[in-house]
């Protein structure tokens, strides 16, 4: 149950998948640094009036699409959400094209045509959200549709919210995985709250456990272990190459700051935030490379001078041209592939 959200998360460190190197730990700490750090300075230039609307960040669930993206092969497509940086980060997109971004500038992944978490580079496979919860679950199972029915060795993965779980389309999406035994990944972020609504007011029962009606596997893993995170997600796509269907993989979390930047998170029990603090996805990574003799100071001054360098660049860029706003709305063309060996995602042994 979702309730038993200590004893799932308790013990702090899980055994290291034997599929990951050392370089490998490491990516996740830095992808799960750059997520953060490129977050925390979003915020800043969205109080500074720099980034337009609202900011949405992920901060303490970093682990959550670290770890599930980093499992991923680069033929492989990631619809990723709100609260997922990490996964772009690790396909490939630079922190300046996602500062850029936030602002609305040209050199965003968009142009400025879409704001902020909205968008996607499909060059590198991610494919750019929408804000209607959970409707990225039926673009991730018609992809995995796709594949199959082409016969292709690809699978896709989704992100979505524990509040996702109340909609009619995460039913939907997940009776047609069933039926048609797609390979596709769903990673439920299980981080509490649905906007200001906990997860006792959302179901009776832990959404997990619906995978098993609609015909596929359903685990639970602590979304707050990057390493834990990957290793599920690997053995998802193993069984999904196989021909062996989806896997729901509820991700416990904790959502640690306000839904957006305009939420105080008044509604959250201050002994709840404090007791999640505890278990920092970030602190856990580097308690364990510390262990393994690696200078995490260093990784952490690396990402905090390509973050500065990142804002610096898309600070000063341009915004865009005003009479190329209908360009590139739709899909024109075949998109270039990043071939393999060129992006962080392709390092682990398989
Ligand atoms: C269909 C739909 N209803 C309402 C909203 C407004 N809305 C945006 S985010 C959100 C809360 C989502 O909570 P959850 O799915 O748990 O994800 P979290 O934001 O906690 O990561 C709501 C209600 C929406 N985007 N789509």
């Amino acid at each position: 149950m979702a309730t038993d959200i200590a004893q799932a998360t308790a013990g702090g460190t899980h055994a290291a998948s034997e599929h990951l190197k050392l370089e490998d730990r490491i990516w996740l700490l830095r992808a799960m640094l750059l997520m953060r750090g490129v977050e925390d300075r979003a915020m800043t230039l969205y109080r500074q009036g720099k980034v337009p609307g609202s900011f949405y960040d992920g901060f303490g669930q970093e682990a959550v699409s670290a770890g599930a993206a980093f499992a991923m092969a680069s033929e492989d497509r990631l619809c990723v959400l709100h609260r997922d940086l990490a996964a772009h980060l690790i396909r490939g997109v630079s922190p300046a094209r996602i500062f850029a971004q936030y602002m609305g500038r040209a050199a965003g992944i968009t142009g400025g045509r879409e704001g902020n978490v909205h968008f996607g580079d499909r060059r590198v496979g991610c494919v750019g959200m929408v804000s209607m919860l959970p409707d990225m679950m039926l673009v991730a199972a018609g992809m995995a549709m796709a594949f199959k029915m082409r016969g292709e060795k690809r699978c896709a993965i989704t992100w979505f919210g524990d509040g996702s779980t109340s909609r009619g389309d995460f039913h939907e999406a997940m009776n047609w995985a069933g039926v048609q035994k797609l390979p596709v990944i769903f990673v439920l972020e299980n981080n509490q709250y649905a906007y200001s609504t906990p997860v006792d007011k959302q179901f009776a029962v832990d959404p997990v456990e619906r995978a098993a009606v609609y015909g596929f596997i359903g685990v639970t893993v602590d979304g707050n272990d990057a390493e834990a995170m990957f290793e599920a997600t690997r053995v998802a796509r193993e069984r999904a190459l196989a021909g062996e269907g989806p896997t729901l993989i509820e991700a416990l979390t904790m959502r640690m700051h306000g839904h957006a930047a305009h939420d105080d998170m008044k509604y959250v029990p201050k002994e709840q935030v404090d007791e999640w603090r505890t278990r920092d996805p970030i602190e856990r990574q580097e308690a364990r490379l510390r262990e393994a003799g690696v200078d995490v100071d260093e990784v952490r001054q690396q990402v905090k001078a390509e973050i500065d360098e990142a804002v610096q660049e898309a600070l000063a860029g341009p915004m865009p041209d005003p009479s190329s706003a209908t360009e590139g709305v739709f899909c024109e063309g075949e998109a270039e592939p990043l071939g393999d060996g060129q992006a962080p995602w392709s390092g682990f042994q398989r």
